[in-house]
């Protein structure tokens, strides 16, 4: 019998790479879409259009984490073995104009899931294991450098504080109810599929856009923030690793190294082939944060030595990986936006217009 997993959040980055994972590994993989108004699972349309996964082991559930009564349901009909709460509103900046909704989300929606899990565990008679996506934005004003899983949280957004509060929620359904429930404290992890909004991905769309000609300049805020960034794919890994050890536990993931947005900047706009970044790049204090994260830098020494697990992907591949990504993408928004439809030929087919 395969496995059964059920994933919040699994139209986002790291939930549509987890489900990548766990359907390689054999598993039945149930996750959660919510209601909107246009499609929002662009992150999933290889399993979509794949007839030989869709609905045979991969298989998506309307619900929200606000709804207590869409989760329970969602785990009576798919009876999981394994569940990753990954499901949140994860834009800081945006907690600052949303602080209750965030709050309600990844503070109250965790506690959702957790007692959901609880119900079912003991209703069923057997272990549910149980991921929570806690956060390197619990560190906050950092206490020390580099940060491990004893280092004191310090929050420095509503985001910040609901991560914090899932986090003890966890570990604290874990000792009171012998769940086997453990924390992965990720650090910041990008890829092509990182959300547009998100300073990495939001830097490399601009440079394919440059590139292009589709767009002048690339607008941000504080620039000197530093950020320990490593490749959402290898990231997955260690959140499926936690659930496979016998004793729950919390893991610091994070390479261990550290730049700022301003060199992330100057590597990807370099490795596009347009020199002298600063020619396209402006701040505005839009972009600024009420309180602002200076540093984050993880120690990632437990991970690698009860889990085996080790990031692959270091900050210049990854550079790579995303700059060729947006670059392609660019390239196609260019000849969509610049072919029209000819007279001469069939009306499906296309040519360049350069006006
Ligand atoms: P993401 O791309 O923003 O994805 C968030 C996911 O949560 C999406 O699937 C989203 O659905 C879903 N979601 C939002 N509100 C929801 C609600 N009310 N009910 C149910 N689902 C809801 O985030 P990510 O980068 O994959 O991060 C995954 C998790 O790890 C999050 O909990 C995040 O806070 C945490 N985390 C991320 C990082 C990082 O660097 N990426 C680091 C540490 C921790 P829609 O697609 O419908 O919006
Ligand atoms: O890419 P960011 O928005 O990520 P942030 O705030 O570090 O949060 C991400 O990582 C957390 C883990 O530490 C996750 F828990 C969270 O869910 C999310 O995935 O911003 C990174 C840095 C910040 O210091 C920000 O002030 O970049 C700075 N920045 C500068 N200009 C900008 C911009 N951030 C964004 N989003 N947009 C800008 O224009």
């Amino acid at each position: 019998m395969s496995k059964v997993a059920f994933i919040t959040g699994i139209s986002g980055q790291d939930g549509s790479y987890l489900a990548d994972l766990l359907l390689s590994k054999g598993y039945s993989v149930h996750g959660i879409i919510r209601r909107s108004s246009s499609f929002n699972t662009a992150r999933l349309e290889h399993h979509i259009q794949n007839p030989e996964v869709y609905n045979k082991t991969f298989f998506l559930h309307y619900g929200d984490l606000s709804d207590y009564n869409s989760i329970y349901n969602i785990f009576e009909k798919t009876n999981p073995d394994e569940v990753y709460n990954l499901g949140a509103q994860s834009h800081v900046k945006v907690s600052f104009d949303m602080p209750v909704y965030t709050g309600q989300i990844d503070g109250i929606g965790t506690l959702h899931m957790l007692e959901a899990t609880k119900e079912h565990q003991y209703r069923l008679g057997k272990q549910i294991r149980y991921y929570q996506a806690s956060s390197s934005e619990m560190y906050g004003k950092v206490q020390e450098v580099p940060q491990t899983e004893n280092t004191k949280f310090y929050p420095r957004s509503p985001y910040g504080c609901a991560k914090v509060y899932g986090h003890h929620l966890t570990i604290n359904y874990r000792e009171s109810y012998d769940l086997h429930a453990s924390c992965g404290i990720l650090f910041n992890h990008e890829s092509p599929r990182r959300g547009e909004t998100f300073v990495t991905r939001k830097i490399t769309r601009a440079i394919g856009r440059i590139y292009q000609g589709l767009q002048k300049n690339l607008v941000l805020g504080n620039m000197d923030a530093l950020r320990d960034w490593g490749y959402a794919g290898d990231y997955v890994e260690a959140m499926w690793l936690m659930l496979q050890q016998d004793t729950p536990d919390d893991y610091v993931v994070a390479t261990g190294n550290m730049i700022s947005v301003r060199e992330f900047c100057e590597k990807a706009f370099s490795y596009a082939g347009l020199k002298n970044y600063e020619q396209y790049v402006v701040t505005d204090e839009r972009y600024f944060r009420p309180a602002e994260v200076d540093q984050l830098l993880g120690n990632p020494e437990k991970a690698k030595r009860q889990l085996g697990w080790k990031p692959k992907v270091d900050i210049d591949g990854l550079v790579r990986m995303m700059v060729d990504h947006d670059m392609e993408l660019a390239r196609k928004e260019f000849m969509i936006k610049h072919m029209t439809p000819t007279k001469q030929h069939n009306h499906s087919k296309y040519e360049i217009h350069h006006s």
